[in-house]
């Protein structure tokens, strides 16, 4: 509205201002403002990450301004990636899962016991299978910048210990809007209900459901240990974070401006991974301080493996058995 009102005593302010067309006044004015939208605090490694991207996106070119909005102020996971898809957000950072809801084959990621540590993920991300992975969402109005970290997930809830695959039985659980999660744990045997996160917390504390599963940096910053008491280290399934800018913007920006993007995209993924581990390990200090905690024995993990193993094949075909195939291969090139 401020624009529009402007522009026509514009006229009358410099001779050349009448004549120009929209697209150089934009480029001879203001910054273009690229606003990032995360589901997650601003104490989360997440957004040291999108403040390390401002930071290069700034230092080298005056084209971009960037807004980092954190907490889903804007949206939650699903809602951002659906504004991005109608050009009104420009930037999003979500996790995988609930981009099946998009692309199928992202399900490779959900499959539980599948990525064994750090190393391996980072390998299989940046590597060819990565890189495939990051281009699926263009026909879907979406650019995959690059591949972040939110990490390994643990169980937590708020009515008993968690040791077992039998303890999980009657637990009401949120998971991701994602099949492959809900199918996960109702064949260990909780009763899991998809939401979206920015719903998580007050679920948590009104006791309409007993428990979630996240990464121990998101279990600490948003909380969650305020209002459960037990914490197991599951370490099911290695959720990444997936930096998607929207095709409608992307396609309007010069090579120049796209590879400032890019890289800064890249760059700043690094330092999130970086940040992630290390605050990963003081998250879980805390946490066990603050709750109850159940390290899983490796006899017990076998048998939430053995418990999981039927939703893999029944997903394969879903997910795309190619897709699937390759994920597990290159996890085996690089254990
Ligand atoms: C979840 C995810 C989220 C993130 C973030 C909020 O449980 O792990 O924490 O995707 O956008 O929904």
């Amino acid at each position: 509205e401020d624009t529009g009102g402007d522009t026509e005593e514009q006229t009358d302010t410099g001779e050349d201002a009448g004549d120009e067309t929209e697209a150089a006044e934009e480029s001879s004015g203001d910054a273009q403002t690229l606003r990032i939208s995360i589901g997650v605090t601003d104490a989360h490694p997440e957004y040291e990450g999108a403040m390390k991207f401002k930071e290069l996106v700034e230092e080298q070119t005056d084209d971009f301004e960037v807004e980092v909005y954190h907490s889903g102020q804007i949206a939650g996971d699903r809602e951002a990636a659906e504004m991005l898809q109608q050009g009104t957000l420009e930037i999003t950072i979500p996790s995988t899962s609930p981009m099946v809801n998009f692309v199928p084959e992202y399900g490779v990621f959900d499959l539980p016991f599948t990525i064994p540590n750090e190393e391996v993920a980072d390998a299989v991300l940046d590597g060819p299978f990565g890189d495939k992975m990051l281009g699926m969402l263009e026909d879907q109005g979406m650019v995959g910048l690059a591949w972040w970290e939110n990490g390994f997930r643990n169980l937590t809830n708020s009515s008993k210990p968690v040791s077992s695959v039998d303890d999980l039985e009657g637990l009401d659980l949120r998971t991701m809007e994602n099949d492959i999660h809900l199918d996960a744990w109702n064949a260990m045997g909780a009763n899991p209900t998809p939401m979206a996160f920015p719903e998580l917390f007050s679920a948590l504390q009104q006791g309409t459901i007993d428990g979630q599963e996240n990464p121990y940096p998101t279990i600490d910053t948003s909380n969650f240990y305020e209002v459960q008491d037990y914490l197991s280290g599951t370490n099911h399934v290695y959720t990444p974070f997936i930096f998607l800018i929207s095709k409608q913007i992307w396609d309007g920006f010069s090579e120049e401006q796209q590879t400032i993007l890019r890289e800064a995209a890249v760059e700043a993924g690094k330092f999130n991974r970086e940040r992630n581990r290390e605050v990963a390990d003081e998250s879980l200090e805390m946490l066990k301080e603050e709750m109850e905690f159940s390290e899983i024995t490796d006899e017990e993990l076998e048998r939430f493996r053995d418990a999981v193993e039927p939703v893999i094949e029944d997903h394969k075909s879903s997910i795309g058995a190619e897709v699937v195939d390759e994920y597990l291969a290159e996890i085996e090139k690089h254990e």
